[in-house]
């Protein structure tokens, strides 16, 4: 049942756009039917988009047929968009096929797009005419606001590293806080939970936060429950699927929230919504973190297929019941049943650690994985010398289930950082992140595995996301943690 209330302040809160025309020039290069030019706009921007044709010839007898893709990075271009069949509809891929009557002449297309390449196909034209592109509009929006960004005298890799950071949290902040915006154009929990860090960090835009945390207020599924994500346009509705995880990570963000801003008006509104995300969870997880994904939804933590989830759940339920004892000690509510249950927890959690191989173990299959170990150092059940032994050993482990996406490499770095591991910390995140820009990237991914970089969850790299929220945390630990790499003069 929705909260009315709760979904008027979130209305509230609707943020106005930045919105900005930036011209491209065209290309001489006239095209024959079958012909294509591809535009490289040489950063990434999410819009609508104008295109001027011209023509040569004699008078255009005929309409002008073309297909035009738009990317955001060239290799979505390379790929063969027919022979897609993967699970994500086949819609998602930024493709039209037009028809423009009145030539010479400019179509101003309805969909927004996030993109750098364009690529334009002539697909007819007659024996009459031939077309060039005369020029590209591109509306660009944004709610980020640019001039709140503080940039700093970093090195040139770092400050390069910082860019991308900004440019990809700057492209998903749209009415919300999207997961990307060429796809699904959503606000997932997961995923708000990092872009608000970075955000604080950068853009500040607090009240864009706040509006993502009443929306999910606002749309509670059965028994309170949060969903994992809002649908937004036309009409906002949750997302009928639930995840374990994610509905744990709201109590996380408010909190932060809360430590960022101080708003205490909107910590008391929210606490009860979070307080439930607690007691709908604690009755479906077992003493070994396995979930009920009927009741609670499926658990995430990342990417990879192989991952098995139960340690990690384990830890990310009590990680997000030590944010929530801090709320309720801020707020004198009685802390009794949290600090039960994280005692509880932790000694379940305790039990999960095999001696004889030094790591948490997971599932029947005892696997060893890293997000295992990640998890439950973020959750402190263990202490920093033990979580640092656990992670020398896994650095040497050679058969340990790894990591795919920057969501779990965000954890990683933030465990290195928590653990007093800055300078690896550092060298890590730009090992991972600077992949990425190495491969000519404007924007950090959904997806991003070293060894297989065009590997993909859906069954092929054309419905990607390659400008991903959780992904930009780069901008949050560089502020946070490494100001002091500063160079001063
Ligand atoms: C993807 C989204 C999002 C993520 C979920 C789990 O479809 O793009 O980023 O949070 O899956």
């Amino acid at each position: 049942m929705e909260n009315v209330e709760f979904c008027r302040k979130a209305d509230q809160l609707k943020p106005v756009l930045y919105k900005e025309e930036i011209d491209f020039p065209g290309s001489e290069k006239i095209l024959k039917e079958g012909e294509e030019i591809i535009f490289d706009l040489g950063n990434h921007y999410v819009g609508h988009v104008d295109i001027d044709f011209g023509t040569v010839g004699r008078h255009p007898d005929a309409p002008l047929y073309f297909e035009i893709q738009f990317a955001e990075i060239k290799e979505e271009l390379s790929y063969d968009s027919s022979s897609y069949h993967g699970w994500l509809s086949k819609s998602w891929i930024q493709q039209e096929y037009i028809h423009l009557d009145n030539l010479p002449g400019s179509i101003s297309l309805p969909r927004r797009y996030a993109f750098r390449y364009v690529r334009i196909r002539v697909l007819s034209t007659s024996p009459n005419y031939d077309v060039y592109i005369k020029g590209l509009r591109v509306h660009s929006e944004t709610s980020a606001d640019d001039k709140k960004v503080k940039r700093y005298s970093w090195s040139e890799k770092d400050r390069l590293l910082d860019d991308i950071s900004i440019r990809t949290l700057r492209s998903c902040m749209q009415e919300v806080f999207e997961d990307g915006p060429k796809r699904d154009r959503r606000l997932w929990l997961g995923d708000l939970r990092l872009q608000a860090l970075a955000n604080y960090e950068t853009f500040q835009n607090d009240d864009l936060v706040k509006r993502c945390l009443y929306l999910f207020a606002g749309h509670p599924l059965e028994e309170g429950r949060l969903s994992s994500n809002i649908f937004l346009y036309l009409e906002e509705e949750a997302d009928d699927q639930p995840m374990f995880d994610y509905a744990l990570f709201f109590i996380d963000t408010l909190w932060d929230y809360y430590s960022h801003t101080g708003d205490k008006e909107t910590l008391e509104e929210l606490y009860p919504t979070a307080y439930r995300q607690f007691v709908l969870s604690s009755s479906c997880i077992d003493e070994n973190g396995s979930v009920d994904e009927a009741k609670a939804g499926r658990v995430f933590v990342d990417w990879n297929f192989e991952l098995d989830r139960n340690v990690s759940a384990l830890g990310i339920y009590i990680y997000a019941l030590k944010d929530l004892l801090k709320m309720a000690r801020e707020l004198n509510k009685d802390t009794k049943a949290i600090e039960d249950e994280i005692a509880r927890r932790s000694l379940d959690a305790l039990k999960l650690y095999d001696e004889r191989e030094g790591f948490f173990v997971s599932g029947e299959k005892k696997q060893i994985s890293w997000m295992s170990q990640i998890w439950m150092i973020l959750s402190g059940v263990i202490d920093e010398e033990k979580g640092n032994a656990v992670l020398e050993r896994l650095s040497k482990r050679k058969n340990a289930v790894g990591m795919n996406s920057p969501y779990a490499y965000h954890h990683y770095i933030q465990v290195l950082i928590d653990l007093g591991r800055k300078e690896e910390a550092y060298q890590k995140m730009h090992e991972y992140w600077d992949g990425m820009i190495e491969r000519g990237s404007s924007t950090f991914w959904e997806l991003y595995d070293p060894k297989d970089p065009v590997a993909s969850p859906y069954g092929g790299l054309v419905v990607h996301s390659f400008c991903h929220a959780w992904s930009c945390t780069p901008a949050y630990f560089l502020r946070k943690y490494f100001k002091d790499k500063e160079i001063r003069d």
